[in-house]
């Protein structure tokens, strides 16, 4: 027996980055307390961050490769699990080409620094049609970036430390803890904005547990968010109140953006976005007026019908009103490596689907459109697929539809941590080691880091023997997989090969020393000669960034507050930012069709997070679900009382594609006309093999989302704003 040890590291679990002390024995975790030294998060976490000991210990976490044989799983070998994948994918190529082969990412991936495998492996397989959770997600953020600044991977990030005016739209920091904002703890940064004066405005459907936080809520009707924000561009451009400071040489578009929000007066949009017209015009002018403002817009934004369209203004308000770039505003951070340069620019609809032609983005499509290419026959029919950290039939819309294709293909595998909803399908699970078994660095997050930061933490225990990585899952199959003599296989092996020479670790460290704080990074700044390319590899800047100095800080590393990056950042060809991007203007009709065309809605169903659970894969925790259930709808009382539901009542709440039933919880904290049931729950489906999640199953919200309502400029599903009814079912009460 030795004593108890302390163990520095990162939360892996959401996108918040807290810092933790874990206190451990003999391979046992005895407490996790948040570590005040960490720069970003000074001791914040929330109740989740005892699931890494809950998810290290569970016994339902899978150890060893599994085969599906019938109803049952077998554990195998690495080597027979390796083999048979390697055989079936040969195998499926040779007899159907590689349009036959499909990929699905998820979520958990940009947790993990594996993810630097992920293409390499991707290009591997060979896969063609490529899925990831950036379509139920983050997508219109991308597509603006990409439109607006020349590249996918620039995205902006809330300087909440020196801002007088947030702006929050469709996010809900107090439960999700923030997204595409690292904050370590983004609500007591919030509460630092009202504590030196400064306002914090929120706009959502329902009074959150964030509402409770900030100055003024304002409700919003679903899916009405581009009306909202056109409005109050058209004001700031009707007042004259337009301010570019230093960006106003790189602006282009100015006029077009003006012409394109015109129509959309705060009187125009008020009926189809339910805010009263004098509070847009206020706000805008309070907004416009403020020295250092943020405009910052998250998922109740981005999965709607017109959440493309929302993802532009986020940025153009930000632009036009001297925001961008600028301290206190949307700025763009300094990651320890140079997070645009490794990342390729991105395309948006360079390919449209096989079955519906929806538009590819980043070389993916759609995550709606999964199903069906499985379900369709003909050429480039998915007759196998690869998931990674992805639960599709929890995740993505019509979660019925995706059992049902799973279920039809030809050969399926996953690299999962359980036997869920969606890989009880596969026929092969590979499992990575737990997140305390190996190293840990945050390479996506600190693209969105709201401070300069960087921080690295090794193992906290060694893995069990016969276990893999994450990414030694992914090599070993990189290597496999790859056909030689393919073009691009250089490519891929670049990566793959300096991994696999020097291990994943010794890989971060070189990204670092070639990045912004690296010790070759004056090298890659003066684009030098070969001379000098060696000359500073004899004499490194001993000072700079390396894994060993992360290893000897491990709290981690503190490069101050953002810094303007402006036009050097900028990846534009002609080096201009476009307020007025041609797909955006195109689409804009459709907004203003949708202005005349007034249709008596049903209710619309939107999402809501909590902040003890994580998407689909936190209930296996016994303390992070007990109490009360939390799979309801919530309902406003007008709408229970004209439906005849009573608190706790189950209601059934029917789409297009089916009904769910679900107790109802009823509130004034939602709007009337709206009915809000959280996703990532609906365990339970035969074969799933989750112990604890299995005595609270919930229902899958997804299950009557619909993968044929989409935003149509993206092609992303609606998950926010799906037109549904609700009843009571006649006698439940639900317990
Ligand atoms: N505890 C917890 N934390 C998480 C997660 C989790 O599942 N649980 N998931 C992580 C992930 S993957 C992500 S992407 C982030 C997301 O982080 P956030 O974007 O903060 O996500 P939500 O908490 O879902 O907040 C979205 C808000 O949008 C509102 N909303 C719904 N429809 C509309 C609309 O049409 N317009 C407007 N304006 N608002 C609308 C909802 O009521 C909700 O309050 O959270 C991350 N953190
Ligand atoms: N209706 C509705 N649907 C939504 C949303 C919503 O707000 N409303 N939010 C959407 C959003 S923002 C997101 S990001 C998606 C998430 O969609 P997904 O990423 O598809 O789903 P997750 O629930 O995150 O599932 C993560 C999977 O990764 C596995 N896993 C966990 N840790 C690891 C690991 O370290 N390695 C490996 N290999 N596997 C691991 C888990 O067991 C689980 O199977 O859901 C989306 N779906
Ligand atoms: S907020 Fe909670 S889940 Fe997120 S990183 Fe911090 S402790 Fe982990
Ligand atoms: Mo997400």
């Amino acid at each position: 027996m030795s004593g108890p040890e302390q163990h520095f590291r990162t939360c892996h679990l959401c996108e918040a980055m807290c810092g933790v002390v874990i206190e451990h024995q003999d391979g046992q975790v005895l407490t996790i307390k948040g570590d005040k030294q960490d720069p970003l998060s000074r001791g914040h976490v929330c109740p989740k961050v005892m699931g890494l000991k809950d998810l290290h210990e569970d016994p339902d976490r899978l150890r060893r490769p599994v085969k599906r044989v019938g109803q049952d799983w077998v554990e195998i070998s690495w080597e027979e699990a390796f083999a048979t994948i390697e055989e079936n994918v040969k195998r499926i190529r040779r007899e159907h080409g590689a349009g036959a082969l499909g990929v699905y990412v998820g979520n958990p991936t940009v947790h993990t620094p594996a993810i630097v495998l992920i293409p390499p492996f991707i290009h591997a397989l060979g896969a063609r049609q490529r899925f990831s959770a950036t379509s139920v997600d983050q997508l219109p953020h991308m597509l603006a970036n990409l439109e607006m600044f020349g590249h996918q991977l620039l995205f902006t990030v809330p300087d909440l430390d020196r801002t007088d005016f947030l702006l929050m739209i469709g996010a809900n920091p107090a439960a999700s803890n923030g997204s595409l904002m690292t904050a370590g703890d983004p609500m007591g940064r919030i509460k630092g904005i009202r504590e030196r004066g400064g306002r914090v405005v929120l706009v959502d459907p329902r009074r959150t547990e964030t509402a409770e936080k900030v100055d003024d809520h304002i409700f919003i009707k679903p899916g009405s968010d581009f009306f909202f924000l056109a409005a109050l561009a058209q004001v700031m451009f009707a007042d004259a109140h337009i301010r570019l400071r230093h960006l106003g040489p790189m602006v282009e578009g100015l006029a077009e953006l003006r012409a394109a929000v015109e129509p959309f007066t705060p009187e125009a949009v008020e009926d189809i976005t339910g805010i009263a017209a004098k509070t847009i015009r206020d706000l805008a002018r309070d907004f416009a007026v403020a020295q250092r403002g943020i405009c910052y817009g998250r998922i109740g934004t981005c999965v709607q019908e017109f959440g493309g369209l929302a993802g532009w203004l986020l940025h153009a308000i930000n632009i036009i009103s001297g925001n961008l770039d600028h301290e206190g505003g949307m700025m763009f951070s300094t990651p320890p490596f140079n997070a645009v340069e490794l990342g390729p620019k991105g395309e948006f609809g360079k390919h449209r689907s096989r079955v519906r032609g929806l538009p590819s983005f980043g070389g993916e499509f759609p995550a709606n459109t999964l199903a069906e290419e499985i379900l369709t026959p003909g050429k480039g029919q998915i007759r196998l697929l690869a998931t990674h950290a992805g639960n599709p039939v929890l995740s993505t819309p019509n979660g019925r539809q995706m059992d049902e294709a799973l279920a039809s293909l030809d050969f399926m595998f996953s690299i999962d941590i359980y036997i869920n909803e969606t890989t009880r399908h596969a026929h092969i699970i590979l499992p990575p080691t737990s997140a305390l078994e190996r190293s840990h660095m945050d390479l996506g997050l600190a693209a969105v880091s709201v401070r300069n930061f960087a921080k690295w933490s090794p193992a906290m225990v060694e893995p069990p023997a016969d276990s893999r990585h994450d990414w030694q899952i992914l090599l070993e199959l990189s290597n496999r997989l790859g056909e030689s003599g393919r073009l691009g296989r250089y490519v891929r092996q670049g990566v793959q090969g300096a991994v696999e020479r020097l291990g994943l670790d010794a890989g971060l460290d070189l990204m670092m020393r070639f990045g912004p704080y690296g010790s070759h990074a004056k090298l890659v700044q003066k684009r030098s000669s070969a001379t000098q390319r060696v000359m500073s590899v004899l004499r490194p800047d001993r000072e700079g960034l390396s894994l060993k100095k992360l290893a000897e800080n491990p709290h981690g590393v503190d490069f101050g507050p953002l810094v303007q990056r402006f036009p050097a950042a900028l990846c534009t060809d002609d080096s201009k930012i476009h307020l007025a991007p041609a797909v955006y203007l195109e689409d804009v009709k459709r907004a203003k069709e949708k202005l005349h065309s007034r249709r008596a809605h049903p209710m619309l169903l939107i999402g809501r997070r909590h902040v003890r659970s994580n998407n689909s894969w936190l209930h296996n925790s016994q303390r992070l679900v007990k109490g009360k259930g939390r799979c309801t709808a919530l309902l406003h009382p007008d709408d229970a009382a004209r439906l005849k539901v009573a608190e706790g009542q189950l209601v059934r709440v029917t789409s297009r594609v089916g009904a769910i039933e679900v107790p109802a919880e009823i509130t004034d904290a939602i709007m009337p006309g709206v009915v809000s049931v959280p996703h990532g729950w609906g365990h339970g489906r035969a074969g799933v093999q989750l112990k604890v999640a299995g005595k609270v199953p919930g229902v899958s919200v997804n299950d009557i989302t619909d993968e044929l309502h989409v935003d149509a400029l993206t092609g992303m599903p609606v998950l926010n704003g799906v037109p549904v009814t609700v009843s009571a079912v006649a006698g439940v009460v639900a317990e």
